[in-house]
């Protein structure tokens, strides 16, 4: 993993203390109630630890994704094997579709598809096609400043939505009640609910205490070596 893919300027991680808070990550998703399965490292995708990007799980069926970067292509083939242990209906977007699922926010049976880099308008569409095939559906979102959409975006359920940057006011988005993140602590904008848990990543006070605020009982994990590869709470993991 140190050889990922990065923008973040913060250095390389230190792989021993990215161990560390893997596994502290995983202690948090038990506690709030997930069972978990980890898979083994894949030494030839240096960023295949961010595991979120390459399907979308939903209830019914898992859509294998297709990486927007080339580095990361094949990530997607290693997970569908995987999946294929837990879905009996497993879709995929093809060539020249490509999505990367860090830029899909789930909404209920709503899916919110940011137009990145990485995910491109083909690869939108084609997920949007293959939801409404199984009963859901979603539209697209324009991203500018951020990696995926969920770098800067976090569904909270209960109709709360935490935004930083060029999403608190995006018009998409005002009929949730946003917690604004303060662009210092951007990063927290990507935190993840789960069983009416928020994880949060450590050292984002303010984000922090303002999810609190809403009333969600909150858990700090720090994720400082995977920051440095543009990585956030939510993408190291597929939760279903
Ligand atoms: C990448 O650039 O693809 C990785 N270094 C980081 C991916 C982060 N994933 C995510 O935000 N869902």
């Amino acid at each position: 993993m140190v050889k990922g893919l990065t923008t973040a300027g913060l250095g390389k991680p230190e792989f021993k203390l990215a161990l560390q808070q893997h596994d502290n990550y995983i202690n948090a998703l038990e506690k709030c109630g997930l069972k978990v399965e980890v898979l083994q490292a894949d030494e030839r995708y240096p960023d295949s630890v961010f595991i979120e990007d390459t399907a979308l799980c939903t209830k019914d069926v898992a859509i294998i994704s297709r990486p927007g970067a080339e580095s990361r292509l094949g990530e997607e083939t290693e997970i569908e094997k995987v999946l294929k242990g837990f879905y009996k209906k497993i879709e995929r977007i093809e060539f020249p579709g490509t999505v990367e699922a860090g830029d899909i926010m789930m909404v209920g049976s709503y899916f919110y598809i940011g137009l990145s880099n990485r995910t491109n308008r083909t690869g939108a569409n084609q997920m949007i096609n293959l939801l409404e095939r199984y009963k859901m559906t979603g539209s697209v979102v324009e991203l500018n400043d951020v990696l995926h959409l969920k770098t800067g975006v976090s569904y909270l359920e209960n109709n709360v939505l935490l935004a930083a940057g060029e999403f608190v006011y995006h018009p998409a988005f005002q009929k949730f009640e946003i917690i604004p993140v303060e662009n210092h602590e951007a990063y927290a904008a990507n935190s993840v609910w789960l069983n009416g848990c928020v994880l949060v990543p450590e050292g984002y006070p303010s984000a922090r205490d303002k999810i609190k605020k809403f009333g969600y009982q909150v858990i700090e994990v720090d994720l400082s070596e995977f920051q440095k590869l543009d990585g956030g709470l939510s993408c190291l993991s597929l939760r279903f």
